[in-house]
């Protein structure tokens, strides 16, 4: 067992030997290909992952929030990048959501709601952070159940059925479920529109990867004859290799990124290995847009800080 796992580990490319890093399969000075206000729009969205996640945390540290929550924070530039290329596509998302939700367009107060356990959350209330739907505003979304992974074979189908643009959306613990190998092998075989994505910021709740196995999923989505990349979270890169991948689908992306808070919760455990959100604004001031990144910024702290306001929510809580 020992040889095998040495043989599995010297087969492992150049690239991914490199490590972890926010550079990995990063394509360089790719933002001057875009329109300003692009990378604008982009810069936008993960503006409003940001505060509204930072608003859950100043709202549980209040005791205003008692429901489990699962976090965007660190993964912003995902959801932010997606929503440019497959505003479309019907989602089929994991347990850590918030950032999809609100990038692809989501209304926050329905999401804040939902977190507060209030009858006009994007399930009533009823199901939590971890189960956002959402069937409006030309957003078709599934929320997770429960078992890590699900929503990769339930994508699968629902593309079976109504050959809609689907991704699916999972994180690099769930990529180990036996179901979700034979649900993307299963969309190999039929040729199936869906867009796998692997939300990799290298845990599964506080195990990391390589102490859980010694392969790539991008290695195994190959395998299984559709085309694979692996990145990091830098978001102009995301944006390219998405339109490139979605032109022959199924296909498959892995993400390197970084969880900010605990697997479940607010808390933290210290610094992240990379803050995606701090890089980007460092890009976007060397292209000369610091002026309109901080009106972008201030503008929207402000309005998510009103949605969160303290006073408001003990209202709507009757507390
Ligand atoms: C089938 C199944 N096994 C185990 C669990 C317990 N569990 C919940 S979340 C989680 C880790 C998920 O990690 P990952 O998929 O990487 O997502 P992340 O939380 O890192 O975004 C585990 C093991 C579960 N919910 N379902
Ligand atoms: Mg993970």
């Amino acid at each position: 067992m020992a040889n095998l796992l040495e043989k599995n580990r010297e087969a492992v490319p150049d690239e991914e030997a490199l490590g972890r890093s926010p550079s990995l399969g990063v394509i360089s000075d790719l933002i001057q290909s875009f329109h300003p206000n692009t990378s604008l729009t982009l810069f936008r969205r993960m503006c409003l992952i940001r505060y509204f996640e930072l608003g859950i945390v100043r709202a549980a540290g209040d005791g205003l929030i008692t429901y489990p929550v699962y976090l965007s924070l660190g993964q912003e530039a995902i959801g932010a990048a997606l929503s440019l290329v497959i505003p479309e596509y019907m989602i089929f998302a994991q347990h850590r959501c918030h950032g999809i939700y609100l990038a692809f367009g989501g209304a926050p107060e329905k999401l804040r709601d939902e977190l507060l356990g209030l009858p006009g959350g994007t399930s009533g209330g009823r199901a939590g952070s971890n189960c956002i739907q959402c069937h409006e505003n030309n957003i078709t979304m599934f929320g997770h159940h429960g078992l890590i992974g699900e929503n990769v074979s339930l994508g699968v189908g629902a593309a079976l059925g109504s050959n809609k643009p689907t991704v699916c959306l999972f994180g690099d613990g769930a990529a180990e479920e036996d179901y979700v190998f034979a649900a993307m092998g299963f969309a190999v075989t039929h040729r199936l529109p869906v867009l796998f994505i692997c939300e990799d910021n290298n845990l599964s709740i506080l195990t990391t990867v390589d102490k859980r196995r010694s392969w790539s999923m991008t290695k195994v989505a190959g395998a299984l004859g559709m085309q694979a990349f692996e990145t990091s979270d830098d978001p102009w890169t995301l944006i390219q290799r998405t339109q490139e991948l979605i032109k022959g689908l199924p296909a498959f992306l892995n993400i390197d990124t970084c969880r900010a808070h605990w697997h479940v919760g607010v808390g933290q455990d210290g610094p992240t290995e990379w803050d995606r959100f701090t890089l980007v604004k460092e890009e976007l001031r060397k292209m000369g847009l610091l002026e309109k990144i901080s009106n972008i910024e201030e503008e929207v702290r402000e309005s998510i800080e009103k949605l969160w306001d303290p006073k408001q929510l003990r209202k709507r809580l009757g507390r």
